[in-house]
């Protein structure tokens, strides 16, 4: 682990990302303070943020997500690796529910494969079909992200300080079993009131998603940590990320999957 934050201060910042997700309110970049600061620093705050929050009553862990899997994504935030980040049960929206925007700051919505696994992965070097083994099924999601830094802008520390920019997040469409479908080529829609605004196909995430899944689970492993059966997780960003505001609607159409549509108010 190379940290360069004392303890005190990886609380502090955790502190402070956890208010700025409460209410909605701008930060600086944590880089700007600690020009210094490292990826292991913003798992660091990021983990202490985890626990904070999943010390809170009826606060329970649902999986994670990695992000910046795709070039669409890498191209659009200048941030060139990927990142990962939890998932807890006040972040979960159903489908065709209201999103209120009032809780965030500048939202962006993402289309996205989601995985869940049925035995515990670990380690450092996991193939596709080892990951493929061990998910029960996948799901189309939407995350909703929302960087509490100024101008969406921010290097790869401080975004992973802030939780990789996680904010809310919708499954549904039709789960189906990762044998049943080609997840190398899964085409998908997303449509803004009524206008296609973006698509892709599955391959955008590192040529398949579950090698997405295969390195979160490296990030964990290499931070000392595995990923449980039952885990909820989201490859990632096929295309680029769209801003939404009250009074949109957006559906998300996956191939195979069915769509996943939510309304922001
Ligand atoms: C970081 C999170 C990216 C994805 O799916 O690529 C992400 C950001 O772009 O704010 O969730
Ligand atoms: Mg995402």
């Amino acid at each position: 682990m190379n940290l360069t934050l004392s303890q005190a201060e990886i609380a502090r910042l955790s502190e402070c990302v956890e208010a700025a997700q409460d209410h909605a309110t701008l930060i600086a970049k944590l880089t700007n303070e600690f020009p210094a600061m490292t990826v292991d620093d913003g798992y660091a705050v990021q983990f202490a943020l985890r626990d904070r929050r999943l010390a809170r009553s009826g606060i329970r862990p649902v999986g994670w997500k990695v992000g910046l899997t795709s070039k669409a994504k890498m191209l659009q935030m200048g941030v060139y690796e990927p990142s990962i980040g939890f998932l807890d049960s006040a972040m979960a929206r159903p489908e065709n529910s209201t999103i209120d925007t009032a809780e965030l700051c500048h939202p962006r919505a993402e289309c996205e494969i989601a995985f869940v696994t049925k035995a515990e992965l670990s380690g450092p070097d996991l193939s596709v079909d080892d990951v493929l083994a061990a998910v029960d099924f996948v799901i189309p999601a939407v995350e909703i992200i929302d960087s509490r830094y100024e101008n969406f802008k921010f290097d790869l520390p401080s975004v992973i300080a802030d939780n990789s920019s996680s904010a809310r997040f919708v499954a549904g469409g039709q789960p189906r079993r990762p044998d049943d479908v080609d997840l190398r080529s899964l085409g998908v829609v997303m449509e803004k009131n009524g206008e296609i605004v973006a698509m892709g196909a599955s391959a955008a995430v590192l040529g398949h998603p579950a090698a997405a899944i295969a390195m979160l689970v490296k990030i964990l492993h290499d931070l000392g940590h595995v990923l449980p059966a039952g885990s909820f997780v989201m490859s990632g960003a096929i295309t680029e990320a769209i801003p939404v505001k009250a009074g949109d609607h957006l559906i998300a159409r996956f191939q195979a999957l069915g769509g996943v549509s939510m309304r922001f108010v």
